[in-house]
């Protein structure tokens, strides 16, 4: 299998670190792609149509989707239900957890956008901001659950520690450490795991 790949995405990230936890590493080539909004890519665009990375092409040529698919597509993979757990309750909080944590990078990255691609005369502040405050609320959020932050690794903490490191990637001077403590704890610890450490985002 293939992965489309850059080290500054953090929804490659996530993949990544799924890959590692899974005992998946071994079979995917991480294949180095760019991607940037407002630049064709007519290569890249046969691959997939909304040119968005990371995606996994199967040896068969199938394309799969998205970074929460193809982590679906992994936990499969490696027997089903490790990740993502398999059903019942906790299968629709860890599912909503992470949905939520997908909008917060969606947001995070179109701030990125807006201040490092957009021109300048066309930038738009209030919208920045206000994608920005659904991230900062989002991270809020997490501060105040606590089952998040304790239960057995998912793919919301897993995306939860690709949220955090994106904050110090691209906005390092964010203060979330400061803002939301706990969020900081859980940080650490996920750092503490080789998969996450090995994936953290060179510096810029
Ligand atoms: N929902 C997608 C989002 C992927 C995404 O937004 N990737 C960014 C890179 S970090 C991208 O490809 N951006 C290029 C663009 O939006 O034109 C996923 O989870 O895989």
């Amino acid at each position: 299998m293939k992965l489309t790949f850059s080290p500054a995405s953090p929804f490659a990230r996530k993949v990544r670190i799924a890959a590692i936890e899974l005992g998946l590493i071994d079979k995917i080539e991480f294949v180095p792609t760019a991607v940037a909004p407002g630049q064709p890519n007519d290569d890249y665009s046969r691959i997939t149509p909304v040119k968005k990375l990371p995606v996994l092409i199967l040896d068969n040529g199938d394309v799969i989707l998205d970074s929460y698919v193809i982590v679906e597509y992994l936990d499969e993979l490696a027997g089903g239900g490790k990740l993502i757990p398999a059903s019942g309750a906790t299968r629709w909080k860890v599912k909503s957890d992470h949905s939520l944590l997908q909008g917060m990078l969606d947001s995070m990255l179109l701030c990125r956008y807006e201040k490092m691609v957009r021109p300048e005369p066309l930038r738009w502040q209030a919208w920045a901001d206000d994608h920005w405050n659904r991230a900062w609320n989002g991270m809020a959020r997490f501060e105040n659950q606590p089952d998040m932050l304790s239960r057995p690794l998912d793919i919301a903490q897993i995306a939860l520690a690709c949220v955090l490191g994106y904050a110090d990637f691209r906005f390092a001077d964010c203060g979330w450490r400061k803002a939301y403590p706990k969020l900081d704890a859980f940080h650490e610890r996920m750092l503490s795991r080789p998969s996450v450490k090995i994936s953290v985002p060179p510096p810029a």
